[in-house]
């Protein structure tokens, strides 16, 4: 069945709010603990419906990419320092670079100083490059370049970079219906050794067939670095068929799971489109000022600007 563009778009971003959303209330539980949570049944359900800094993040970019018509890394880092709500749980690092733009730092400065000057290689870049995956999603090598500027607003480490990538990459492909093909176009994307040993172990795995998730989780990572969260969620997209399995997966290895929620459901949402996610889980979403429907309208403006 062919999906349309508009509803892939509408996927990718609501995709990335219900994996955020279904993983935030178990964020950093193991896997036993988020199993007690959600259970053993095929079909969760959300109760909690808020969404975290992960999906706060990606309005900005789908906010300053509509607005620009493209990247503007100024205007980016501003819209993420005036949407940016404490109570969305953000990362340490990301925190202090917004803190700094906001006291006039400049946008590709601020975030070199993190860590030691060594850059962040969390994976705050990578959890809101979906609008980036969509917008370039017919051009790698503008995608890449984007993903990489955008990134440098939070996160200067190469390993930070790369992940935010190879999850637009990811998406990117996914829009355009390749999923046989997505871990040899991943593979080939990449320029990084972490990276390409991470999708040689993702395509091992997928080899392999059904295993256990305490090996899935040894081999790939479910924590807050790029690179143990990114080939992750490519992985949980690549092992099933539907949204709807694809991300309970995700979240059920427990770890980052709001972010490797939102990072798969970007994925599948951007290949299967908006009919793929499960109503309930969309109509559960949070409804407010910048709620679903606005995630929804975004989704519709970046699409029209995009044929534009
Ligand atoms: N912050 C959280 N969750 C914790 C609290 C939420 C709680 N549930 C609540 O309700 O309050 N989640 C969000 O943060 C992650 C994205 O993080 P980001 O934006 O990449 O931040 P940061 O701080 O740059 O990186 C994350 C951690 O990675 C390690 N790290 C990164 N670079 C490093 C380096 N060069 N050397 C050493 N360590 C490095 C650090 O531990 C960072 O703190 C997402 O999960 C999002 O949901
Ligand atoms: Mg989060
Ligand atoms: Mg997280």
């Amino acid at each position: 069945m062919k999906i349309d563009l508009k509803s892939k778009f509408t996927g990718a971003l609501i995709g990335t709010a219900v994996g955020d959303a279904l993983g935030a209330p178990v964020e950093g539980w193991s896997m036993e603990q988020v199993r007690s949570v959600y259970g053993e049944r095929k079909r969760w359900k959300m109760s909690y419906g808020r969404y975290t800094d992960d999906t706060e993040l990606m309005i900005g970019v789908a906010e300053s990419l509509i607005r620009n018509k493209g990247f503007n890394g100024a205007d980016m880092a501003r819209t993420f320092v005036r949407n940016y709500d404490a109570k969305r749980g953000y990362g340490p690092g990301s925190a202090g670079a917004l803190k700094r733009i906001k006291e006039g730092e400049s946008w590709d400065e601020a975030s070199k100083k993190l860590f030691g000057g060594e850059g962040s290689y969390g994976n705050g870049a990578a959890m809101r490059i979906a609008p980036i995956g969509l917008f370039y999603y017919d051009n790698a090598d503008a995608l890449r370049e984007i993903a990489y500027k955008s990134s440098q607003i939070t996160h200067s480490h190469d390993l930070g970079k790369e992940g935010a990538a190879l999850q637009a990459f990811a998406v990117a492909l996914a829009v355009r219906g390749q999923k046989e093909s997505m871990l040899s176009e991943l593979k080939e994307f990449t320029q990084n050794d972490v990276y390409k040993e991470k999708l040689r172990r993702v395509e091992a795995l997928l080899d392999k067939g059904a295993t256990p998730k305490k090996e899935i989780i040894a081999k790939l990572g479910n924590g807050m670095a790029a690179f143990d969260s990114v080939p992750t969620a490519i992985y949980s997209f690549l092992r099933f068929d539907s949204f709807e399995d694809s991300v309970i997966y995700a979240v059920s290895l427990g770890g980052d799971t709001d972010t490797i929620g939102a990072m798969t459901g970007a994925i599948s949402g951007a290949y299967y489109g908006k009919g793929g996610i499960p109503n309930e889980w969309i109509e559960q979403l949070e409804d407010g000022e910048k709620g679903r429907s606005y995630i929804k309208r975004l989704a519709e403006e970046l699409y029209r600007s995009k044929e534009l």
